[in-house]
């Protein structure tokens, strides 16, 4: 190598596709202004929960971000991946560092995050602010694209938390919910960014989470000082290293150890049932029911409907249950089970009805969900895409759009838009249509404009969750 190389993620430069890199000679002639936006095109969900535009713009857009290490560095991996150092845009990185000290001459406007937006509405847009950067727009597609991953786990953690909201209104308890659903998912994610940016959309809807990760993502760019909780629990090497004809010591250790609070102890090492049976509801049950604490029990593998229920079934016998005001079942209040075995959108709510179809309160589980909420996700679950929709060339403003014969679905908007609330609904309109914008500048040339803390977020999140459950009443 001929010049130092930038750790991973740390030259702007470098975050783009390869084609990117080509398209500034591509535009057409005298082209100043390219403007494009962003949208979900429908997917799993009819509406969207907005998160996680502030971290890349923290991490990755605002100040200097471009330096002469940086240009060069770029134009070396240009020039040996595409085999030609010519295609790689020098004088316009040299521009933008010499008239902007190297920031982005850029205006992104948002909406703001924890908003509640149906699809097919713009969230974000984005323009170049000097006529000369034209080509600088789109550069950012790849970047500002990636915010799909926050904002999809963001909207299946809030369809989760509205799924548990009708089972605890129809059997329970609902002031529970913010604890029904733990974040399992640090191991399962591809990698320690997706744990962050993910586990930390989580914790827009619940507070529980095993991914520390997403403690310092929210606690660095959310300023949130300790967004989510968890307690001690067991894994399967802490019950089964003491030996199978042992697991009852290695349970009655963790009551020793953790004399008091919550409590959660995997329990099929070798039967889940007779565990529940013979050791929890027998020789240990005294020492639950004397407890200063809940224990939590947890299955971990067969069919998650039929094992729940037989679980709950031989708790309730063994340590009682109580029939609460909804004629619901709910066990004695030192058990209780988490399920985090074979957990996505579709079994809690199999789960759940099982459990009420055999009386049993939502009351008496939370669950575990790890690959499912945070991996088993991508841009297409709610068809996010970026798309220029006007420029300016020979100083005439253009409609832009695409509208494939192959598919409409893949049809984009027209025009410089805004978002409008109309009829108490949020609408996409051309700018010049009446109605206040609910977009706001989030960046203009390299300086973030608006911030949002993790507090302000929530409230917003869970005023848009109330919304969507009202319409949908
Ligand atoms: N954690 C609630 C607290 C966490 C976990 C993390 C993968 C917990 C288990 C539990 O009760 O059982 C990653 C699997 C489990």
């Amino acid at each position: 190598m001929t010049g130092k190389s930038s750790q991973l993620g740390d030259n702007l430069l470098l975050l783009t596709d390869s084609y990117k890199l080509t398209h500034w000679q591509q535009y057409p002639p005298n082209t100043t202004n390219v403007y494009s936006y962003f949208e979900s095109r429908g997917g799993k969900f009819p509406e969207v929960l907005f998160f996680g535009l502030q971290y890349f713009l923290k991490r990755y857009l605002e100040g200097i971000v471009v330096t002469s290490e940086k240009i060069d560095e770029a134009e070396e991996i240009a020039r040996l991946h595409l085999g030609d150092g010519k295609l790689f845009n020098r004088s316009g990185w040299e521009y933008i560092r010499d008239y902007y000290g190297g920031r982005l001459p850029v205006s992104i406007k948002a909406v703001p995050e924890g908003t509640v937006v149906p699809t097919h509405n713009v969230l974000i847009t984005a323009e170049n602010t000097d006529p000369n950067c034209y080509w600088l727009t789109n550069y950012l597609e790849t970047l500002l694209v990636q915010t799909w991953y926050p904002t999809t786990v963001a909207t299946l953690s809030m369809n989760m938390k509205r799924q548990f909201l009708g089972f605890l209104n129809d059997t329970g308890d609902p002031s529970l919910v913010d604890f029904k659903l733990h974040d399992f998912g640090f191991r399962g994610v591809s990698s320690v960014e997706s744990a962050g940016m993910g586990g930390g959309a989580h914790l827009v809807n619940f507070k529980g989470t095993d991914t520390v990760a997403s403690l310092v993502f929210l606690r660095n760019y959310y300023r949130a000082d300790m967004p989510g909780f968890s307690i001690p629990a067991a894994e399967h090497s802490t019950i089964t290293s003491w030996g199978r004809e042992n697991e009852a010591k290695a349970m009655e250790n963790m009551l020793v150890k953790f004399p008091k609070g919550t409590v959660a102890v995997v329990s099929d090492s070798f039967n889940i049932f007779d565990a529940c049976r013979e050791i929890w509801g027998g020789k240990l049950k005294e020492k639950v029911m004397k407890r200063d604490g809940t224990v939590v029990i947890r299955p971990d593998s067969g069919d998650p409907p039929a094992v729940v229920v037989k679980v709950l079934d031989i708790l309730g016998e063994r340590f009682g249950y109580h029939v609460n005001e909804k004629g619901y079942k709910v066990l004695f209040d030192k058990i209780r089970v988490i399920q985090g075995d074979g957990i996505d959108y579709e079994m809690t709510d199999e789960i759940l009805g099982a459990m009420k179809a055999h009386g049993w309160s939502a009351d008496n589980i939370a669950f575990g969900m790890g690959g499912a909420l945070l991996q088993k996700l991508n841009r297409d679950t709610q068809k996010f895409a970026f798309k220029c929709s006007s420029v300016v060339a020979d100083g005439v403003e253009r409609d832009v759009y695409k509208q494939p014969v192959t598919d409409p679905g893949k049809n984009s908007k027209a025009g410089r838009l805004k978002l409008i609330i109309r009829d108490s609904e949020f609408t996409t309109v051309q700018q010049r249509v009446q109605g206040d914008d609910q977009l706001v500048e989030v960046f203009r040339d390299g300086v973030i404009r608006k911030e949002y803390t993790l507090e302000e977020v929530r409230r917003r999140a869970g005023e848009g969750l109330q919304r969507v459950m009202a319409k949908a009443r």
